[in-house]
């Protein structure tokens, strides 16, 4: 088993879902920037021409980060991140489509349509005047979701899913090109700060130089330095925890299984 890795938030998702598994597998780096995920040899093998992507054994290739995760479940099933049972899994499918469908997709796409705009205009076709009504809708989303987290730990309830992991890696990224979550929705605010559990960031280091203005200097206008900064970051900590970090989180998890909470979840894997 082989993953295509790249920085940005789908990656991300599966390298964080992994972690949870605790398991290990090689990565390929994909360089995104230089559109290497838009043009042959990688869409030979994922023609969706996105990463993440999971190469198994036999030389299948799986894109789309939610069939990856449902395959790596069934190879790998605990701990269960979908579910244990049918009306498990049910619940964690329907909270992932309607996190997705009503919130992420159009975080990604307002982002894209925006600020990412140049970076995508040679991949799809962009909508720049959509941007700003994405953005909106986004948050009328989140504010529907919100009342609806009220007394939850985790998105399903009780259990931690690929519902928390998907939503947790966007909203992570939208902080970081100018759509963050809205400070009046608390529940969504404490879900996305691990305050649903208390004490549950006491032990994790904060990241830090996240922000900056890397501005256009890097010879990608349309791209703000916020994200450029974020990605570079990212993929440092990335590149300097390597298997080294993922051991030692494996080993916090094992000792403290019950202290996960979704920013915790991204602080302590460094991701
Ligand atoms: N629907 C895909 C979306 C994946 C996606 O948007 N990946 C981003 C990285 S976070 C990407 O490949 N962007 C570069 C591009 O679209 O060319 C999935 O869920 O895996």
């Amino acid at each position: 088993m082989k993953i295509y890795d790249s920085f940005g938030p789908n990656p991300r998702a599966l390298r964080m879902f992994l972690l949870e598994k605790g398991v290990e597998a090689p990565k390929v780096d994909v360089d995104l920037l230089g559109m290497e995920n838009r043009r042959p040899p990688y869409t030979d093998r994922n023609p969706g021409g996105q990463l993440p992507a999971l190469e198994l054994d036999d030389g299948r290739v799986i894109g789309e980060t939610v069939a990856i995760f449902e395959y790596l479940e069934e190879r790998f099933p605990t701990p269960p991140l979908v579910g244990s049972t049918a009306e498990e899994r049910a619940e964690a499918r329907s909270w992932q489509r309607r996190v997705e469908l009503r919130i992420t997709e159009h975080l990604y796409n307002g982002f894209r349509f925006a600020e990412g705009l140049e970076l995508f205009r040679p991949r799809l076709r962009v909508l720049p005047e959509a941007a700003d009504g994405l953005k909106a809708t986004v948050q009328d989303n989140l504010a529907w979701l919100d009342p609806l987290l009220a007394g939850k730990q985790w998105i399903v309830g009780p259990r931690f899913t690929m519902a928390d992991i998907i939503l947790y890696a966007a909203l992570d990224f939208g902080r970081g090109v100018g759509q963050s979550v809205a400070g009046q929705l608390a529940n969504v605010s404490a879900w996305a700060h691990g305050r649903a559990r208390p004490g549950a960031c006491t032990r994790c280091p904060r990241r830090s130089g996240r922000r900056g203005d890397l501005g256009g200097s890097l010879g990608l206008p349309g791209l703000g330095g916020a994200v450029l900064l974020e990605l570079a970051v990212e993929r440092l900590a990335r590149d300097a925890q390597g298997v080294r970090g993922q051991r030692l989180v494996a080993a916090d998890r094992l000792q403290d299984p019950e202290h996960v909470a979704p920013l915790d979840l991204g602080q302590r894997h460094q991701l």
